[in-house]
């Protein structure tokens, strides 16, 4: 379990933290000066039961509510200290909001500093507490009054925190390796450290992990979590990496550390809902800039809304990022104004690698279970979802994401994608509209050229492959010889079948000595003589013995008789079919190794011999 502060400065929660796990905060000489927390600070805390829970203690200063954010993302408790001398204050509200925009479930109201208090005072003060979290989302407990002067509290409070962690919902580790970087150092002897508290899933001593947005890799030298050494990395703990190949300027807080199994999308916009605060200052319209906090990582963007939102409402809304970042589908958000700099809203991830244009913006893509968003982020997408992008998509674990995808009927896998049944029929539909195009265009060729199909289709290939044979299977076309057709298409040439007569007319009286395909344009005055050819050879009445010639079938016919007469009992010498035949070298060549081809006869030397003889 993650635990971490919030509250106003100077309201106690660094010596809370302090008194609960025996560890100076405020480490900085900066912090010791002027006695307040400016960076995240963090301990280990065994809790009674044994069980170890890390502490985040967030400063309260008004300057540092970014790193409040920081710290606070990735939490399963919040702390929330209000000091019992002073009350609810400017940052009590400010970070509760952040602590609600984050989605923290569960929250124990702390009120310190009880020593400085009469006892009736106490009690106001613990009712207002109670009062103004009646009504938050976080889950929190009933304030407990505590004091670091006489420890008052303490104990009970230990308590209800290992009550909390008993009944927490474990994180998932069978999922995506996920860690927001908080800090990193260079330690002599392991070089590289770099600290956060993992989110998701685990990772192992000799692992290559990807450091993001820059997508620098590294491999995992070394795994410790509060103070013990590791062989693999537990989700939800507070853990150090050392790592082999990255220097210390790669990593900073804000950068993310993830498995390197796994397709994370670094992108330029977020498509989000968020909710303005009802003291925001002003509605967020169309281009609003604003800072992002997510994980870590503090960002600008422009908001496009699909309406202006307005203080106290909710909306959809693309954030374009001034540079690109990495998120996760689900994953939290807090806005704050760019100037002055106050925490306004928050949101939730709803895509977060968007199209760029024309996406559209299904119901479902903000509610709903996983597989209706999984639909909902399909129908954005006609080119479809890798399988190791969808866990990110979705920000659901692997196994959970894929059994969404196989619970839809409408969708199917298609090599390594996840793609839209509507989506192979739509292709399917446009590949016939050009084929039935190439065929009014084309009609005396056989078939389009597939390249020139698919290419025209602008649709990764495996897609294009599968609606292509989908339509093959279905009988709508056929595809042959990197050729698709048209079911039901038959090649005509002008002129028709008289035409088609003439030419094989030709070719019929020049017997073993037919033109070439080059020779026949020439007589006839026709360039497609090689279409009307190939509908002759078809239909049987002609074959081409070299490319660029025809025999018309009564002259072939004449020759294997005369090469079965000649071959009977002895070899077949070439000189004599010349004699036999009257042709010459030329055509006889070409014709002997048309036999050869056809099976009707072998080479002996320079001779033949007939095969079946
Ligand atoms: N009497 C009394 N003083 C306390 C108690 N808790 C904290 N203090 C004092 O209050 C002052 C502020 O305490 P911190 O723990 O630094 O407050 P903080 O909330 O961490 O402050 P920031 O981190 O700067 O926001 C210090 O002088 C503490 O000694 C308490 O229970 N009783
Ligand atoms: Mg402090």
């Amino acid at each position: 379990m993650i635990i971490g502060t919030a509250g106003h400065i100077d309201h106690g929660k660094s010596a809370l933290v302090s008194a609960l796990s025996g560890r100076p905060m405020d480490r900085l000489a900066e912090e010791r000066r002027r006695g307040i927390t400016i960076d995240l600070n963090f301990a280990p805390l065994t809790l009674p039961g044994g069980a170890i829970a890390g502490v985040v203690d967030v400063p309260g200063h008004e300057d540092f509510v970014r790193t409040m954010v920081a710290g606070a993302s990735g939490i399963d408790l919040a702390l929330l200290v209000v000091a019992a001398d002073a009350g609810i204050m400017p940052q009590t509200v400010e970070h509760l909001a952040v602590l609600e925009h984050l989605g923290i479930a569960a929250g124990i109201p702390v009120v310190t500093k009880a020593d400085l208090v009469e006892p009736d005072w106490l009690e106001l003060v613990l009712l207002e507490v109670t009062e103004r979290l009646a009504r938050s989302s976080v889950g929190f407990d009933a304030p407990v009054a505590t004091s670091v002067r006489t420890g008052l509290g303490l104990e009970e409070l230990k308590s209800r925190l290992a009550a909390r962690a008993a009944g927490l919902e474990p994180r998932a580790g069978a999922d995506l390796f996920r860690l927001p970087v908080d800090r990193a150092f260079s330690l002599a002897g392991v070089g590289t450290v770099v600290t956060g508290t993992a989110w998701s899933g685990r990772v192992s001593v000799g692992e290559v992990v990807n450091l993001l947005p820059s997508g620098r890799t590294a491999r995992v030298r070394s795994i410790e979590s509060y103070g013990r050494a590791l062989e693999q990395s537990e989700p939800g703990a507070r853990t150090a990496l050392g790592l082999a190949g990255l220097s210390r300027d790669d990593a900073h807080r804000g950068t993310w550390l993830v498995g390197a199994d796994s397709a994370w999308p670094v992108s330029p916009a977020l498509d989000v809902e968020l909710t303005l605060q009802p003291d925001a200052p002003r509605p967020l319209v169309s281009r609003s800039r604003v800072r992002i906090h997510l994980g870590t990582a503090e960002f600008m963007a422009r908001v496009q809304p699909r309406a202006p939102i307005e203080p106290g409402g909710r909306g959809l809304a693309r954030l374009v990022l001034e540079r690109p970042m990495v998120a996760r589908g689900g994953d939290r958000l807090v806005v704050r104004s760019y100037s002055p700099v106050t925490t306004i809203g928050g949101g939730r991830v709803l895509d977060p690698d968007p199209p760029r244009r024309r996406a559209a913006w299904p119901a479902a893509l903000g509610h709903g279970s996983p597989a209706e968003r999984l639909g909902a982020l399909l129908e954005r997408r006609p080119a479809g979802i890798a399988v190791a992008a969808l866990p990110v998509l979705l920000g659901r674990p692997p196994v959970e994401a894929a059994s969404a995808a196989r619970g839809r009927a409408d969708i199917r896998l298609v090599e390594d994608r996840w793609v839209r049944e509507a989506t192979l029929h739509e292709l399917a539909a446009r590949a016939l509209t050009s084929l039935k195009a190439y065929h009014r265009t084309h009609p005396s060729d056989r078939g389009m050229p597939l390249e020139t199909l698919r290419h025209g289709l602008r649709a990764p290939e495996p897609l294009v492959a599968r609606a292509l044979s989908d339509a093959a299977a279905a009988g709508r076309l056929r595809l042959t010889d990197g050729l698709a057709v048209q079911s039901g298409f038959v090649p005509r040439v002008e002129g028709g079948d008289a035409e088609i007569d003439r030419v094989v007319r030709i070719l019929e009286e020049a017997e073993l000595c037919p033109p070439s395909l080059a020779e026949l344009e020439q007589r006839t005055g026709r360039r497609d003589v090689a279409a009307i050819l190939r509908l002759a050879a078809q239909a049987g009445r002609v074959e081409a013995v070299e490319r660029e010639r025809y025999y018309a079938r009564p002259a072939l016919e004449r020759f294997t008789a005369t090469l079965a007469a000649i071959g009977q009992g002895s070899l077949i010498a070439p000189a004599e079919i010349r004699d036999r035949l009257g042709i010459s070298r030329k055509f006889m060549i070409p014709l002997l190794e048309w036999a050869d081809a056809k099976g009707i006869t072998e080479r002996v030397g320079d001779q033949r011999r007939l095969r079946n003889a």
